[in-house]
């Protein structure tokens, strides 16, 4: 499976509309690899929402906080490196759920360091309750908060910690 992407209200890279409003923040919403896998495997653990229902709820609460959202999911380091990157030019602030890459990535801690925004790590489940091979995590060193046993509405408050960041 390649590369999902969830678009929410994103209107371009330009800073101000046609009539001069000022634009939305975009915020890039990256998910590590199984989370496609979401709502289909495994509800005891990670709720019964697919990602796309993650995702369109978190548009709707980006909206409501005047940001935009990109939703994306891969199972590809080099992939989620690259949005990353991507993000440099085009996003105000980072969500990150890296999926097992949390636990193993110096490759998107380095990335995640070469971005200026503000980045918020989201785990689905409480990764401190579980094996102790979850209990570290690379990108925490570069995230400025990690929210971890809220289930799916910790994208949403991710987005909320970021809205209050940006302000
Ligand atoms: O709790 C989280 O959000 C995790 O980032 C999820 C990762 C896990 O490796 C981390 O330790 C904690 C796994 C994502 C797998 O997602 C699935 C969802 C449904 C069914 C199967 C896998």
């Amino acid at each position: 499976m390649g590369a999902r992407a969830v678009k929410a209200g994103y209107k371009g890279g330009r800073c101000k509309t046609a009539k001069g409003r000022p634009m939305d923040k975009q915020i890039y919403i990256l998910n590590g690899p199984n989370l496609n896998l979401l709502g289909r495997r495994q509800p005891e653990i990670y709720g019964g929402e697919t990602l796309e229902d993650v995702l369109a709820r978190a548009g709707g609460v980006a909206k409501a906080l005047g940001l935009t959202v990109r939703g994306l999911q891969s199972n590809h380091e080099g992939e989620l490196i690259g949005w990353i990157h991507e993000a440099r030019d085009k996003a105000a602030g980072i969500v990150i759920n890296p999926g097992a890459f949390t636990h193993t990535s110096v490759a998107i801690l380095d990335a995640l360091n070469a971005f200026d925004g503000p980045v918020i790590e989201v785990h689905i489940s409480n990764i401190h309750k579980r094996e102790a091979f979850r209990h570290h995590s690379y990108v925490s060193l570069r995230a400025d908060g990690v929210i971890a046993g809220c289930g799916t509405e910790g994208y949403d408050l991710a987005l909320r910690r970021l809205a209050t960041l940006l302000a």
